[in-house]
């Protein structure tokens, strides 16, 4: 069987180069875009920034102070907060080109595809390279966005590979040069190991792909069940059968914590509320989704369980719509169960919609 030609597609320091974009005044100053949580001025976690200021050692997910006292010494750095409206415009046009050019196509995050072009390219690794090519230029000249282009056998090898050299990269792995490209890499860059995962595989003497891939599958199994381990062990190999395609949206996004202590009363409560509305909606833009619903779980001193969801008029993707409501709903809640305190507390978004919905490889992940 011929092999397949599948192309990954990862747009650079997305969120910051949509600000720089906008504003070019900002090109070659530290870009830190932040998701500010509103408790203090500077709560809340880097979502992105651009390659300057990650050359300073800022970067997504680290606390906006902490990036703060990073760049205290240079005045020309900016702090923006996160603008979805306008990434969400910028990558829907690329996803838009990227599809118009896949024989099927996958959307993976916000600013993440799969493209399989076997066909079109008749397994030939060359002509997927002008693909790749063009497909850069292409979006460069619609969007004024750069990306890094993976081109693989498969869709683990083509995700790694757009990672392999980025701002701006393309990197191609020949099905004859799978081992050589994959067996060096640290097993961090696989998608799925993250740093727990890492350390895990550390105890066991696992640092690189090679090391991974000689590991018995059953141990990989024992160690992280069947599903990871089977994972694990294939991708190490090179080996990913999952084809390129549009799949259904899950059902929901819910995050869910245990109060300090036993309570009704709000302002105790919406402070929390508040922290897991952030990260439900930090889950559904980092992954792309729309939410039509925005629901509250209380779960009661005596172990009853209630909840209240609501239907918004539209979909959304603000964060705002989401602690509103949210709020709401928990006020509702608390008028109908007059005399139980709240032991946890939980925020969903259900409803989700893509441009055309499908799970992202990280659910796959997850559920399988
Ligand atoms: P990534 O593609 O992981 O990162 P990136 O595009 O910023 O940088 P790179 O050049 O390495 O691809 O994520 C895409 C966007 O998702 C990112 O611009 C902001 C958002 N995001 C968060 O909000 N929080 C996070 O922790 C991460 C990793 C991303
Ligand atoms: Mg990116
Ligand atoms: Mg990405």
């Amino acid at each position: 069987m011929e092999s397949r030609v599948i192309l990954h597609v990862d747009l650079d320091y997305f969120f910051a180069q949509c600000e720089e974009r906008e504003n070019p005044s900002l090109r070659n100053r530290p870009v830190v875009v932040c998701v500010y949580s509103g408790r203090t001025a500077d709560s809340g976690a880097v979502s992105t920034t651009n390659y300057v200021a990650r050359a300073l050692g800022v970067k997504s997910g680290i606390p906006i102070a902490f990036a703060k006292r990073i760049l205290k010494e240079r005045d020309d750095a900016v702090f923006l907060p996160v603008n979805e409206e306008l990434y969400e415009r910028i990558s829907e046009s690329i996803m838009n080109l990227l599809r118009s050019h896949a024989e099927r196509f996958e959307q993976e995050s916000i600013d993440e595809a799969f493209l399989d072009i076997s066909k079109k390219v008749d397994g030939d690794f060359e002509k997927a390279e002008g693909i790749g090519l063009q497909l850069k230029r292409e979006i460069y000249s619609k969007e004024r966005i750069t990306c890094s282009v993976g081109i693989a056998p498969n869709k683990i090898l083509a995700k790694v590979a757009s990672d392999f050299r980025k701002p701006d990269g393309l990197t191609i792995v020949h099905p004859e040069e799978v081992t050589n490209f994959l067996w060096p890499l640290e097993v961090g860059k696989l998608y799925g190991v993250g740093k727990k995962t890492e350390k895990k595989m550390s105890e066991m003497g696992i640092q690189t792909m090679a090391d991974l891939a000689k590991v018995d599958v059953q141990k990989l199994i024992e160690t992280f069940g069947p599903n990871l381990g089977k994972y694990f062990h294939d991708s190490a190999n090179g080996i990913d059968d999952e084809p390129v395609e549009e799949r259904e949206g899950r059902e929901q996004i819910s995050r869910i914590a245990t109060l300090k202590e036993n309570t009704r009363d709000a302002p105790k409560i919406t402070p929390e509320l508040k922290r897991l509305a952030e990260e439900a909606h930090r889950e559904s833009v980092t992954e792309g989704w729309k939410f039509r619903s925005v629901g509250v779980l209380a779960f009661m001193e005596d172990l009853t369980v209630h909840s209240r969801s609501r239907t918004l008029e539209s979909p959304s993707s603000k964060l705002e719509d989401i602690i509103s409501t949210s709020t709401d709903l928990l006020k509702e809640l608390l008028d109908g169960i007059p005399d139980l305190q709240i032991r946890r507390i939980g925020v969903k978004v259900s409803n989700l919609s893509k441009q055309e919905g499908q799970k992202s490889l990280e659910e796959f992940l997850k559920l399988s």
